[in-house]
């Protein structure tokens, strides 16, 4: 079996306005330290670097409806995000973006959308990320980006200043949740009322991952082979390996899953764009916490471009013949 040679293109994204904890912008910084590029130029990939995007922060970006926080700049941020990974996808590349907070989901998506509007999502996350912003409690815009993202719901997303230009780009049966564990009740709404397929860690322990793997294929994919978008929260992981994040949750992946996960990604052969986000260096508490988070989100993204634990094939053709 012949390794294909991944193109991929590397956008970092600085970006906290999301969320009121600064430190998330460290993250493209962290993971790049943490030998990015060298581990997928190892698997064989080319690797191209966009380098880091750089935001704008709108002045007297005031509060939507006294709650949702930095709606202009958070808006700005995803429109030149979407440029960017649309850029990449269309310049043959599998786009990595490296957050950053959740809430460039949107920009990443959209980007995706515009080249492949055929493209599924696999969000991968202890949260969905689906309150609008009339049902958000904490008003920040990282646990929002899926609901700009699906087209049914559309009619209960009010305009906000900045999100102007966002067109809805998938519908409720082109996404998959895996790892859910603290899901808000105006979400938990719209993930019965809009069907949309998730695998709650509760069904990670029912089925199993193989399993919640290949439903999760079986629904997204079936015969017809289509791109998938990766959407990658550190946050999934169990936080006894992955402190270094703004909304842990105790009862998450294990590494073991996780790299099961992205192994079964890589596997179809379809992933054409990943976001891999909410590393907050800040958050670390010692650099141990700040080194594996960080080790475990380059393993995600390596694993997800061809690394196997069977391992990766390819770099040895023959054995060396004494002479
Ligand atoms: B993350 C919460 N549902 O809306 C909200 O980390 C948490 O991108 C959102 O998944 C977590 O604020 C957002 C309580
Ligand atoms: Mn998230
Ligand atoms: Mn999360
Ligand atoms: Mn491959």
């Amino acid at each position: 079996q012949r390794r294909l040679v991944h193109s991929v293109g590397i956008i970092g994204a600085p970006f906290s306005y999301g969320q009121k904890r600064r430190g998330v912008e460290g993250g493209p910084r962290a993971i790049r330290d943490a030998g990015l590029t060298e581990r997928l130029s190892g698997l064989g990939c080319k690797v191209y670097d966009y380098g880091d995007l750089s935001f704008t922060t709108v002045p007297n970006d005031t509060p939507y409806n006294n709650i949702v926080h930095h709606p202009r700049t958070v808006g700005l941020a995803n429109q030149s995000l979407t440029e960017a990974v649309s850029r990449a996808v269309g310049d043959g590349h599998l786009s990595i973006m490296l957050g950053g907070d959740h809430s460039l989901g949107i920009g990443s998506v959209h980007g995706h959308a515009q080249q492949r509007p055929d493209l599924c999502v696999i969000w991968v996350d202890a949260h969905c990320d689906l309150n609008t912003p009339l049902t958000s409690m904490s008003g920040n815009l990282h646990g929002q980006p899926v609901s700009f993202l699906i087209r049914e719901l559309q009619d209960k997303i009010p305009s906000l200043p900045g999100f102007s230009w966002i067109t809805p780009c998938i519908s409720a049966k082109d996404l998959v949740y895996i790892g859910l564990r603290d899901v808000d009740p105006a979400e938990y709404y719209i993930l019965k009322n809009f069907g949309i397929r998730y695998f709650s860690m509760k069904e990670v322990d029912q089925l199993g991952i193989r399993k919640v793997m290949e439903r999760t294929f079986d629904h997204l994919i079936g015969k017809q082979k289509r791109p998938v978008h990766l959407s990658f929260d550190v946050d999934a992981i169990d936080p006894s390996l992955a402190p270094a994040t703004g909304t842990p949750v105790i009862g998450g992946l294990t590494y073991r899953e996780g790299m099961y996960i992205a192994e079964e990604i890589h596997n179809t052969g379809m992933l054409s764009a990943m976001d891999l986000v909410e590393v907050n260096p800040k958050l670390a508490a010692s650099d141990e916490e700040l080194n594996a988070t960080v080790n475990i989100a380059v393993d995600v993204i390596s694993f997800s471009l061809g690394q196997a634990r069977e391992g990766s094939h390819g770099k040895c053709d023959e054995l060396p013949t004494p002479s």
